[in-house]
């Protein structure tokens, strides 16, 4: 039987990569000082920040919301109902669920409202569906949070996302994508500094604390994800973690530590969407044509169109 680490009692967590075992409380503690952590060595932000949590209803954005409240910072969350279908629904209904156990302050964004839902989307877009739901993810957070007073955005992304899209940006050298690829954006011409405090954790990791904390998170994957190469890239690296612990950490970390820095920084030159004005490359921003496509698909559905 393996023992805590911290006190001796019986351990309910082993972490084969840091060859450490936990009891529940000192699992959390490890937890917390881990994310306190990586927000000090990146400078994500101090307290005196208004931070947005972007949330999903999954186990990585509610362990980081979680977190962020019991670490003392002022963070609210937003939930973007994306409408898809059952899946959506239950989300939303999650967020709501633990925002009102703690007393913090959520805000719910319509997709329908705004666009449309991503399944109706989907019917007038070629591109996988997480293309352009990142796309209009990222866009309505960023406008929101603007609007809003936030300062910052934080998301959930965790060790195995973060490892899997350096992979993938390696496989193909995509030098932009991986200049990018970095905990902490900072704002610039109208974009929110966005940050990433849950890099250093695996998803079992975040899942391991959103279990030991009560924490009630939909474990129902998003439809559409199935198919998606991330998953494939992930397998991968989730094969040599298995035969070598701490593969996917060392990848990570070694990138942003050694090598990001020698990428430099290329500077992206931004200017306002000429219909809605949020920050962009082109004339009109990949949102926007989005929304006259969906609107074309409406008319000519129409009855007389
Ligand atoms: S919600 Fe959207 Fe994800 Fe669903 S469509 Fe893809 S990107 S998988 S996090
Ligand atoms: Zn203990
Ligand atoms: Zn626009």
């Amino acid at each position: 039987m393996k023992r805590c680490y911290k006190c001796g009692q019986k351990a309910v967590v082993f972490l084969k990569h840091h060859r450490i075992a936990f009891c529940r409380e000192h699992y959390i503690e490890w937890y917390l000082r881990r994310v306190e952590q990586t927000i000090k060595e990146f400078r994500m932000f101090g307290k005196e920040d208004k931070l947005l949590v972007a949330i999903s209803g999954g186990k990585d954005s509610l362990s980081l919301w979680d977190a962020l409240y019991r670490l003392s910072y002022s963070a609210d969350g937003l939930y973007i109902n994306l409408g898809i279908g059952e899946y959506s629904q239950k989300s939303l209904q999650a967020c709501k669920n633990f925002a009102d156990k703690r007393g913090l302050k959520l805000h719910v964004l319509d997709l329908q409202k705004e666009i449309a839902t991503i399944p109706q989307i989907k019917e007038v877009e070629k591109r996988p569906a997480c293309s352009f739901c990142g796309q209009l993810k990222r866009y309505y957070m960023n406008r929101f949070a603007r609007m809003h007073g936030y300062t910052v955005i934080a998301t959930g992304h965790n060790l195995d996302d973060e490892s899997a899209t350096l992979f993938s940006n390696v496989l193909s050298w995509n030098i932009e994508y991986l200049a990018r690829q970095y905990p902490v954006l900072p704002e610039s011409d109208g974009l929110v500094r966005k940050v990433k405090p849950l890099v250093k954790f695996t998803e079992k990791e975040n899942a391991l604390y959103a279990f030991l904390s009560g924490i009630d998170y939909v474990e129902e994957e998003c439809p559409f994800a199935e198919g998606a190469s991330s998953i494939e890239h992930k397998k991968i690296l989730s094969q040599l973690e298995e035969k070598s612990p701490g593969t996917k950490l060392r990848f990570y970390m070694d990138f942003i530590r050694k090598f990001h820095a020698l990428l430099g920084h290329k500077e992206v030159r931004l200017r306002p969407c000429s219909l809605c004005g949020e920050p962009t490359v082109s004339e009109v921003c990949s949102v926007c044509k989005l929304k006259e496509k969906t609107n074309l698909k409406t008319l000519s559905s129409l009855p007389n169109s």
